[in-house]
């Protein structure tokens, strides 16, 4: 039997309850079915996270060890060599990984040498002919050009939450800043990729609305990080309790069944996750993880290499490779 694949951006609120609401195993069974019919359920994106500027930023957002003003024990660091992020790169890519994200914690791009920089990483990475990210903070259209020109393939760019509940979590930038910034990544032809954190203390509403916004964009993300917010203590979010791998499993399963061509990526919390936990998520239809050499995303921790082979070799998994869709 043939089965019509169609992807839709008209998802009503409403709808999207429908489907956020079903039995938890009914929901997984029709998340793993669309999973199957758009992708290869063996298949796993392997994205290697390397943070090539950490700490020190200027921004507020509540959950982040990197804001300079919450008082944590992360160490600054400034912007890497691109020599130093190119070898990385090689290394990431010799482990099996097909993309290589770059992420610095800035508020935004400005047009100096620093950003000269990371367009000679972008391209250096480009040319080992792995699929490069980049989550800069915001840019404008004309960053977005270069960094397309310099072999961006995609940009990471969260929502963060929903629209109602983000000047909750954060008050130095709006939810629209975030849109604008997809926006110039989209005109750039860059590929994008959204998602959000769960266990900011929002509602279920927010999550729906977040999913709703990513939905309902004119084109879907092409891939959506769900994030278990990652406790970093000091920051105003470091004592909220964990997230519950159930909440999780339904986040991924209605990504999956509402913007079925995206890599939907089990992102921030695998640490606290043991295998059998994120083998829930991945049959709800996660299909791309983010790993790292030093066993950190970015400064809390994510499982080791080794550990993530382990994992794939008793779960069945492979990493995908590069553009790996059916
Ligand atoms: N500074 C840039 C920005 O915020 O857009 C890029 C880097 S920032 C660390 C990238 C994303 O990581 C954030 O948008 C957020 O979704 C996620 N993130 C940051 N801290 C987190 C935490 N403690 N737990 C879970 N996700 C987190
Ligand atoms: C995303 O959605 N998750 C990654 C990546 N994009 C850049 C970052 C997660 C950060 C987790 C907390 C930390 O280690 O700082
Ligand atoms: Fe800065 Fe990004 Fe952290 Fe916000 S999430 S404080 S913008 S590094």
């Amino acid at each position: 039997m043939t089965v019509e694949k169609k992807l839709r951006t008209d998802w009503t609120l409403d709808e999207i309850r429908a489907i956020y609401d079903l039995p938890l195993l009914e929901l997984v069974y029709r998340a793993a079915t669309v999973h199957r019919q758009w992708h290869q359920p063996s298949q796993v994106q392997v994205c290697t996270l390397l943070s090539v500027k950490t700490g020190g930023c200027t921004e507020d957002c509540s959950y982040c060890g990197q804001a300079a003003r919450y008082h944590t024990d992360i160490k600054v660091k400034a912007l890497m060599s691109a020599e130093e992020v190119i070898s990385c790169a090689k290394r990431a890519q010799e482990a099996g990984s097909s993309r290589f994200c770059m992420a610095a914690a800035w508020r935004e791009v400005r047009n100096n040498k620093d950003f000269d920089r990371i367009l000679e990483m972008v391209a250096g990475v480009n040319e080992l002919g792995l699929e490069v990210c980049c989550t800069l903070g915001m840019l404008t259209e004309e960053q977005a050009k270069r960094l397309q020109q310099a072999g961006l393939y995609a940009y990471n760019h969260n929502l963060d939450s929903s629209e109602g509940y983000y000047e909750e979590v954060i008050s130095t930038r709006t939810f629209a800043d975030r849109l604008n910034t997809i926006n110039h990544v989209r005109k750039a032809g860059i590929t994008v990729c959204s998602g959000g954190i769960l266990g900011l203390g929002e509602s279920h509403d927010d999550r729906m609305s977040m999913l709703l916004t990513l939905a309902t964009m004119s084109k879907h993300p092409e891939s959506v990080p769900i994030n278990a917010l990652s406790r970093v203590k000091g920051t105003p979010l470091g004592e909220f309790p964990k997230v519950e791998l159930w909440d999780m499993v339904r986040m991924i399963a209605t990504a999956r069944i509402i913007m079925p061509a995206a890599l939907v990526r089990l992102s921030a919390g695998r640490a606290e996750m043991n295998e059998e936990e994120q083998g829930w998520c991945f049959m709800a239809g996660a299909n791309s993880i983010f790993t790292s050499e030093s066993e950190t995303l970015l400064v809390t921790p994510n499982p080791g290499l080794m550990q993530d082979k382990k994992m794939f070799e008793n779960l069945g998994l492979r990493p995908m490779v590069k553009g790996g869709q059916l």
